[in-house]
């Protein structure tokens, strides 16, 4: 990996409470059905868009790689702190760029990284139901078409250093918005 400096320090910490979602998932009942196919999936870079106090709703941003043979898509989004929750892209309306949810979920084809960040595709709380305040950790749940769940932890961050963090990204230009 060419991630370099606390960037990529902050990266491998998002990735370990990823992990620690995981196991979290894994230890309950539950969820165990939809255990094995979760680890075909790697999420990383989960972050949530801070809010000032009234607002009601936010974007969060992730990075989702299908390491499966197989297509999957991202159809549903939970989190306790939204009262709804949805996957959004962002398109021209006749030189005006307005957000819509995407319809039939994300599609991440087999073997495929998409990332979703400001400007393009994002995860839309809506309800929020507490302010969000930078370096909160929030969980937020993923389900996929392919049944897996994955629970993971996301860090709320200040709309400027979501910016940045974009930047050092490795890029898929194919895949990104
Ligand atoms: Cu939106």
């Amino acid at each position: 990996m060419a991630i370099g400096g606390r960037v990529g320090f902050m990266k491998r910490i998002v990735f370990m409470r990823v992990l620690i979602g995981l196991a979290v998932l894994l230890s309950l009942p539950a969820a165990l059905a939809n255990a094995a196919s979760s680890q075909n999936l790697e999420i990383s870079d989960v972050h949530i868009r801070a809010t000032a106090p009234g607002m009601t709703a936010t974007g969060g941003y992730v990075t989702i790689t299908n390491m499966s043979d197989k297509a999957d898509r991202l159809i549903g989004v939970k989190a306790s702190f939204a009262a709804m929750a949805d996957i959004h892209n962002m398109i021209n309306d006749d030189g005006v760029m307005k957000m819509r949810a995407l319809e039939g979920g994300l599609p991440i084809g087999a073997g495929q990284t998409v990332t979703l960040k400001p400007g393009g595709l994002h995860l839309m709380f809506m309800g929020l139901t507490s302010t969000l305040a930078p370096g909160d950790m929030h969980a937020v749940t993923l389900e996929f078409a392919s049944g897996a769940v994955a629970r993971v932890m996301g860090v709320v961050r200040r709309p400027a250093d979501i910016h940045s963090s974009d930047d050092t990204h490795k890029h898929d230009k194919k895949h990104d918005n």
